[in-house]
């Protein structure tokens, strides 16, 4: 892979870039595997990053995250739209008509969009919209303008994404819950790791879960959510321990309704980069088992993503 620049822009102060040269996994990814959280960061160059953007990354261009892709083993990618590029996702369809049919995308899109651009959004491979809700990404959208969206999006057979921190789940539990689509959380809703796994805030995301069979969940960034951190930080041999209770209870409870992905090239890091071969060895912490290793990488985001080869795999028997 080719080192990481910035081009013309300045990167927000501090920004760890993403790691080059990652180790190949030990853990062997099954065939068909699905990358199913990861982003591009223009080049800025060639895609601007958004005006309104809350930080200024480390470019990561489609080839380089393609490249990432073969190197770990991944058959195929879901790109989501970054918040540095707000609303204009110019960058994400040009890495989805670069990947040939290997990526789908999440996109970002404003109530003044066009049924046109949408029906582009969608020939390219976009699959959803991606609704934000962390403070320190995005400026304020109108709950009705996203109830709109998520009414217009619904026709195309997309999904909506939802990106929030655990204890704002109490205060958006009913426009959630009111959503007409499937339903994905990034990151397990960010739980607080240090909280016990049985406490207030975790049980309300199960239940949130539990109740809403069109909820699904990815099991992703334990580098984000842990407070153990990796065993470079802190001499354990188990990287990110605290996460994997809560990452394997969610697996465990909802095995159909599990995605995976690395979140290349891991905006807003603070501490540490992770390796991303390292990140894939530790999916096998979280589902122990080859069937839920193939629910998680393979058959749940092919039913989602391709629900076309997801059939195909039934009539074949597979
Ligand atoms: C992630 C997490 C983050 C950022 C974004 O779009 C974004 O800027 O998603 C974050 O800073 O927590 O999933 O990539």
């Amino acid at each position: 892979m080719s080192k990481p620049t910035t081009g013309e822009f300045t990167k927000t102060t501090g920004w760890l870039d993403w790691y080059d040269g990652p180790a190949k996994p030990s853990f062997a990814l099954p065939a068909g595997a699905v990358d199913a959280h990861c982003h591009v960061f223009g080049p800025g160059a060639e895609f601007p990053y958004a005006p309104e953007r809350k930080y200024t990354p480390c470019d990561a261009s489609a080839a380089q995250l393609f490249a990432l892709r073969d190197h770990l083993g991944f058959d195929k990618n879901v790109i989501v739209q970054a918040t540095c590029h707000g609303a204009d996702n110019r960058a994400l369809v040009d890495a989805l008509l670069r990947a040939q049919g290997r990526a789908r995308g999440v996109a970002t899109v404003k109530r003044s969009i066009s049924d046109a651009e949408l029906q582009t959004m969608h020939d390219a491979g976009v699959r959803g919209v991606r609704f934000n809700f962390v403070k320190r990404l995005v400026d304020f959208t109108p709950k009705d303008e996203l109830m709109e969206i998520a009414s217009r999006i619904q026709a195309w057979g997309w999904h909506v994404v939802i990106y929030f921190e655990a204890v704002d789940l109490p205060e958006l539990w009913d426009f959630f819950t009111a959503l007409p689509t499937t339903v994905v959380v990034d990151h397990m809703g960010r739980p607080n790791v240090s909280q016990p796994l049985n406490g207030p805030e975790f049980n309300l995301f199960m239940r949130f879960m539990r109740e809403h069979p069109n909820v699904w969940s990815k099991v992703s960034c334990p580098e984000r959510l842990s407070l153990s951190g990796p065993p470079a930080l802190n001499g354990q041999a188990q990287p990110y321990r605290d996460v994997v209770p809560f990452a394997r209870h969610v697996v465990e409870s909802f095995p159909d309704r599990v995605l995976w992905g690395t979140d290349w090239p891991h905006p807003n890091l603070k501490e540490h980069m992770p390796d991303d071969g390292l990140l894939v060895n530790f999916i096998s912490q979280i589902a122990v088992t080859p069937d839920l290793q193939q629910r998680l990488l393979v058959t749940n985001p092919t039913r989602l993503y391709w629900p076309e080869l997801h059939s195909l795999e039934r009539t074949n028997g597979a």
